[in-house]
């Protein structure tokens, strides 16, 4: 935006007569070519928020092999990690945009909010950030290294990457719990879960395919009990198998530990695959969200579809390079964070 309104002002300057024009022609000419990088990073030579693939080719050559080489010695000790950091990525996107507010550590940032109490992946990213500013300080954004770490934590499993991460963003300054409450419910039904997702430019085809993450990690068991011990009458949702309603009451009783959490894809929680869609069908989705899918036409589809691995991952890795652009600062706006948990002081 900053650069485009330059270059429109640049462009003002060319009309002129005689000598005087073709030292304004100079004069434009010079301001243009002190602008192109400026443009390049702003995106206006491209059709996106800003963002590009190898946005770091030249400022920080070894971005790519740092977070993979860090990501992956990591996940290797701690097969939970991949789950974390993809949802992470999410809720950095979903909570003011994709500008790494979700790491910020201060008192009232959106990690102490109730939906992220959860979510973790902070240590990874730190790890990653320390190594980042000794190969090139100050260049690469904590925003940039959600997105990247999400996708590692992930390739991990396949040894090569299932979808293509843009760079570019910068950090946002601003965290607040408040912000939280704009993640959807796990007890959302299905308009309301597209009405969240189309708030932040996403559609029906990204809801379904993304919700297709669970097919990894654990959800706490009190995102759960509400559909297995409903009211008084203990009733079990309806739109849950009965069998498999049993199997969650003995992962999740009632009452149920804090601590207790039952996995997302019960067939293959640590395998980042299709079967998520499959369960779902067979009313084996594990939060009130995920059977919500099979409860419109359109999504149902779109679920039946999915199954399909190679239909699943070409659409997961559409979907996240549109969830990865939400809302995101590029140019001049916001700061590359030198420590991911707190802002810049100077
Ligand atoms: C469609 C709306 C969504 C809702 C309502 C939702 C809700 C939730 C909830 C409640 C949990 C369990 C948290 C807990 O109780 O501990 C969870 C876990 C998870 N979510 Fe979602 N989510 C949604 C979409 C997404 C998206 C778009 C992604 C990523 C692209 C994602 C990735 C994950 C992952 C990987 C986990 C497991 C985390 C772990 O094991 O540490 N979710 N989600
Ligand atoms: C959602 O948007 C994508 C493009 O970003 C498009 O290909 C897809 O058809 C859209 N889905 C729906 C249901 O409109
Ligand atoms: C549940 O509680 C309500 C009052 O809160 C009562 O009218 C109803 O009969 C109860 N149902 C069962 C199945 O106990
Ligand atoms: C308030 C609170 O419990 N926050 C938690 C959010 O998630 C991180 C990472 O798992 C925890 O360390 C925090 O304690």
């Amino acid at each position: 935006m900053r650069g485009q309104t330059q270059t429109a002002s640049a462009g003002g300057r060319w009309r002129g007569d005689g000598a005087a024009a073709w030292c304004w022609w100079w004069v434009a000419v010079v301001l243009l070519l002190g602008h192109l990088p400026s443009c390049a990073r702003a995106g206006l030579l491209e059709s996106n928020p800003g963002l590009a693939y190898n946005f770091y080719k030249n400022s920080c050559p070894s971005v790519d092999s740092i977070v993979r080489s860090v990501t992956w010695a990591q996940v290797a000790a701690n097969p939970a990690l991949p789950a974390r950091l993809l949802r992470l990525h999410f809720h950095d996107c979903f909570v003011k945009g994709c500008d790494a507010s979700i790491l910020l550590d201060t008192a009232q940032s959106e990690k102490t909010a109730a939906p992220n109490l959860s979510v973790g992946g902070y240590e990874v990213i730190d790890a990653i950030k320390a190594q980042l500013e000794r190969a090139c300080p100050g260049v690469v954004s904590c925003a940039d290294i959600v997105a990247l770490a999400a996708r590692d934590a992930v390739s991990y499993q396949f040894k090569a990457s299932l979808w293509q991460v843009e760079t570019g963003r910068r950090d946002g300054t601003v965290s607040l719990a408040s912000n939280t409450g704009a993640l959807p419910s796990p007890f959302a039904g299905f308009a309301g879960l597209l009405q969240s997702f189309s708030d932040r430019g996403l559609n029906l085809t990204d809801l379904v395919a993304l919700s297709g993450a669970h097919t990894i990690g654990v959800a706490s068991c009190s995102s759960v009990t509400p559909r297995l011990y409903q009211g008084n009458a203990s009733s079990v949702d309806p739109l849950l198998d009965s069998a498999y309603a049993r199997t969650l009451m003995s992962s999740c009783p009632n009452p149920s530990p804090a601590s207790a959490t039952v996995a997302l894809d019960g067939g293959t929680p640590f395998r980042f695959d299709s079967g998520y869609y499959t369960r779902v069908q067979q009313r084996q989705g594990t939060l009130a969200s995920d059977a919500a899918l099979a409860q419109n036409a359109a999504a149902a589809q779109m679920v039946a579809d999915l199954t399909n691995p190679i239909k699943f991952y070409a659409a997961f890795s559409m979907s996240m390079k549109k969830m990865g652009r939400v809302d995101v600062l590029t140019g001049a706006n916001g700061q590359i964070r030198k420590q991911c948990r707190q802002v810049n002081t100077s």
